[in-house]
């Protein structure tokens, strides 16, 4: 069989670089895209913020009041989703063209499958092209990663942000996971983390050396096989064909952990607003799923869905499912971290 070639592309600093596009005078500047921070009192969190005011440790999910404390000069923009929807659905017209396998992952990510060019060297020609058209007509940059299959070529995008071009073949695998953290690894979080640091297991590379048994017996059997498989850069999965955003989300974590019940049910509202901002943004009226994700202050973390019996599409529905499913966590009298609200199905 002929090996795969597998491209995974990822916009730079997404939201804040289509801002600065619009408006150069914001280069060189830290800008922050999200909710109003009002002077330091402002609900709501950071879409994303330029790498200059990542500097200042502003990141995405943030309340928007804690990055204005982190870096009240930078420039704060709102949420103008139609604006980044539209220059998205431009940039996966130019993708597309570039191959017969393509899969949207996000607003700003996507994955091809460029495995009939037959050599890394005739893709590597392919994606330079990619890049260059993307520059040329979006004036964007984006990091890739050029390589064997979906897993590898997501975590090696992420390699050498902003405007990376990392690749991989196939002898190059272990060695470029090796020395990697097992955070990189999709799905690791902080507390399987610390599950595998107890394990003395800190790098994708011990992971790999660990026996699927052990994983399977402290993960389970599903997760414990895939952190084997992933391990060894394992990834079976195709490139699917798919052109339009399934699902919308938004997380928020709380600047200190609470269980305070008025604080949570204005975590709803701010999610479910930002949701419905989002949604009229992508043109999209339809949604048919909910589901409310809970980090607890150990980084546990657990999701609940709710499919709805018919399409729906007002916000005050995600609201009230989301305080209904809300209710069996507040319960255990837990601290919360973060939560998210994601609703899926769309139409
Ligand atoms: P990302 O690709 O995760 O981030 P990014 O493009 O801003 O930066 P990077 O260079 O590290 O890729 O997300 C794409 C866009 O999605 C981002 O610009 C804003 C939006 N977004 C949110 O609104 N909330 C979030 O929590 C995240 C992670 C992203
Ligand atoms: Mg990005």
């Amino acid at each position: 069989m002929q090996p795969r070639i597998i491209l995974h592309i990822d916009m730079d600093a997404f939201f804040t670089s289509v801002e600065e596009r619009e408006n150069p005078s914001l280069k060189g500047k830290p800008v922050v895209v999200g909710a109003d921070p009002k002077g330091g009192n402002g609900r709501g969190v950071v879409s994303t913020a330029n790498y200059e005011a990542r500097k200042f440790g502003i990141h995405s999910s943030m309340p928007i009041s804690w990055a204005y404390r982190k870096c009240p000069s930078a420039v704060f923009l709102p949420v103008n989703m139609q604006f980044y929807a539209e220059a998205s659905q431009r940039i996966m017209a130019i993708l597309k063209k570039y191959a017969e396998k393509f899969e949207q992952a996000s607003i700003d990510e996507a994955f091809l499958d460029l495995s009939s060019t037959g050599s890394y060297d005739k893709a590597k020609e392919i994606v330079e092209g990619i890049k260059k058209d993307i520059e040329e007509k979006e004036k964007l940059t984006c990091s890739v990663g050029l390589t064997p299959n979906k897993l590898i070529a997501k975590i090696a995008s992420d390699a050498q942000k902003p405007n990376g071009f990392t690749i991989i073949t196939e002898e190059k695998v272990t060695e470029f996971l090796k020395p990697l953290n097992v955070r990189k690894l999709p799905g690791i979080g902080p507390k399987a983390e610390a599950v595998l640091k107890e394990l003395k297991i800190d790098t994708i590379g011990q992971l790999a050396q660990a026996s699927e048994a052990t994983l399977r017996q402290v993960f389970g059997n599903a997760w414990g096989t895939y952190l084997h498989t992933a391990a060894q850069g394992i990834d079976e999965r195709e490139v699917e064909q798919n052109t339009v955003i399934k699902n919308i989300s938004r997380r928020m974590t709380f600047e200190k952990d609470t269980s305070e019940e008025s604080e949570l049910r204005k975590a709803l509202e701010t999610l479910t607003e930002e949701i419905g901002n989002d949604l009229n943004g992508y043109g999209r009226t339809q949604f048919k799923t909910i589901t409310l994700i809970v980090r607890y202050e150990d980084f546990e973390t657990h999701t609940k869905q709710k499919t709805l019996i018919d399409e729906c599409d007002r916000s005050e529905v995600i609201l009230t499912v989301a305080k209904e499913l809300l209710k069996e966590y507040a319960k255990t009298g837990k601290k919360i971290r973060q939560l998210g609200i994601s609703i899926g199905k769309l139409r």
